[in-house]
């Protein structure tokens, strides 16, 4: 397993006039604006990495913090993605390396960050395939197959696909090929990345193509021995579809406001809920609290942005809780989410930092 740290950098002038062009997605605005950037010298995976990717993220706060519609976010991020192809097709060079599979673990819809990483590597010399979201695995093999690639590239960036990412990167080795992993899902260091048998991680774009320049590719013999058993995670997927709509039931029977909630609210909460169990079950999976936990203060902070106490949250895992009366591992996951809970109530209710930079 190779890992190294993540390169910062500044460009705030920038990623303030890209956002203030997503803000009001003006793509050819946006476009005019990075290529202007090009030609002033600023290099391409400096646009790419330095610009446009903290931009994303800082949508994503903007999102969280309830200050940005999902309408605003999903316009900025279709710019976002017609900026990254234009500048690819502006700058990249002729393939001079091996080729590389880029894809999302099936069911990730996050393809931004993956297609960031696929043009760092074209930038690179590398000859990419990029087949964006939510690559089924047995597609996904079936591809690397025919065009026998030096690497995959696996993106994850929401942490309940992890379980399928695993799968993923079992299939594409058993087919003989190496996966490097990264994403958001697989957090800061190498440990989730080796728990599901990954080759390699990198944090970010760029040093995961500086890991691929300073080859030959040196790749560990990763198994996923180190997870835990998975009965408890096969419970909970089994049982999901009639403990959801019972934990809702309860959880309205417990949280007064939740009687005046309108069917779209309602709807929202269901979702919520759904979105826990997941978390719960990717984090029972890997044996990783902290991916449950970090989900609980997360969602507590998104919900109290939205006015909606941390209260709730409690009372929604304590619900689920006292379901699942024979599933020890999972209750002491719940417990510890209950105190992220807890904690997070006496948190800021705004998720959003007082910060002056993006
Ligand atoms: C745009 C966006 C979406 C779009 C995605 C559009 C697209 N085509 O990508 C849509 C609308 C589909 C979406 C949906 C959802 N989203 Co969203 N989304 C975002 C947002 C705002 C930007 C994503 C992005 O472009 N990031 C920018 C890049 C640069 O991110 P990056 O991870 O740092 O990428 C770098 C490295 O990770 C690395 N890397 C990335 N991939 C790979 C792969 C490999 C192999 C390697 C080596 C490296 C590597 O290189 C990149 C560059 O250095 C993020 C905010 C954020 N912080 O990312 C939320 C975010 C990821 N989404 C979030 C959520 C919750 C969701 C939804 C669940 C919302 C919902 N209620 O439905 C759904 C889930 C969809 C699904 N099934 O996957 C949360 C996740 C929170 C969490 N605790 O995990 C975030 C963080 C928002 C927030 N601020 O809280 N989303």
């Amino acid at each position: 397993m190779v890992s190294a740290p993540v390169a910062t950098a500044g460009f705030t002038s920038e990623i303030v006039g890209y956002l203030r062009q997503i803000e009001e997605a003006d793509e050819f605005g946006a476009v005019d604006l990075v290529f202007g950037m090009l030609d002033e010298g600023v290099s391409a995976q400096d646009v790419l990495l330095r610009v446009i990717a903290p931009a994303q993220r800082r949508v994503g706060r903007l999102w969280a913090a309830n200050r940005w519609s999902v309408a605003q976010e999903h316009a900025a991020s279709a710019v976002s993605e017609r900026v990254v192809a234009a500048v690819a097709r502006r700058v990249t060079p002729p393939p001079a390396r091996g080729r590389v599979v880029v894809a999302c673990v099936e069911r990730e819809q996050h393809s931004l960050p993956t297609r960031l990483l696929a043009e760092v590597l074209r930038l690179h010399g590398w000859r990419v395939d990029f087949l964006g979201a939510s690559v089924p695995t047995p597609h996904l093999v079936e591809w690397v197959g025919r065009v026998n690639p030096e690497l995959v590239a696996l993106g994850c960036t929401l942490p309940v696909w992890l379980p399928r990412a695993h799968r993923a990167v079992a299939a594409c080795r058993t087919a003989g090929f190496p996966v490097l992993a990264g994403g958001a899902a697989f957090g800061a260091d190498d440990r989730i990345a080796r728990l599901i048998g990954a080759d390699v991680w990198a944090p970010a774009a760029d040093v995961a193509a500086d890991l691929l320049d300073n080859g030959p590719l040196m790749f560990a013999t990763g198994n996923g021995a180190e997870l835990p058993p998975d009965d408890e995670y096969a419970c909970l997927a089994r049982r999901r579809g009639e403990l959801l709509p019972r934990a809702l039931e309860l959880l309205a029977a417990s949280y007064p406001p939740m009687r005046d909630y309108d069917p779209w609210q309602l709807e929202q909460t269901a979702e919520d809920l759904g979105h826990i169990a997941d978390f719960l079950g990717a984090a029972l999976y890997l044996g990783e609290m902290s991916v449950f936990t970090d989900f609980v203060t997360w969602t507590c902070a998104v919900l109290a942005a939205r006015g909606v106490p941390g209260e709730s949250v409690v009372l929604g895992l304590a619900v689920l809780r006292g379901e699942l009366t024979d599933c020890p591992r999972t209750r002491a996951f719940l417990a510890e989410g209950m105190r992220a809970a807890g904690a997070a109530r006496g948190a800021p209710d705004h998720p959003e930092p007082e910060e002056t930079s993006p």
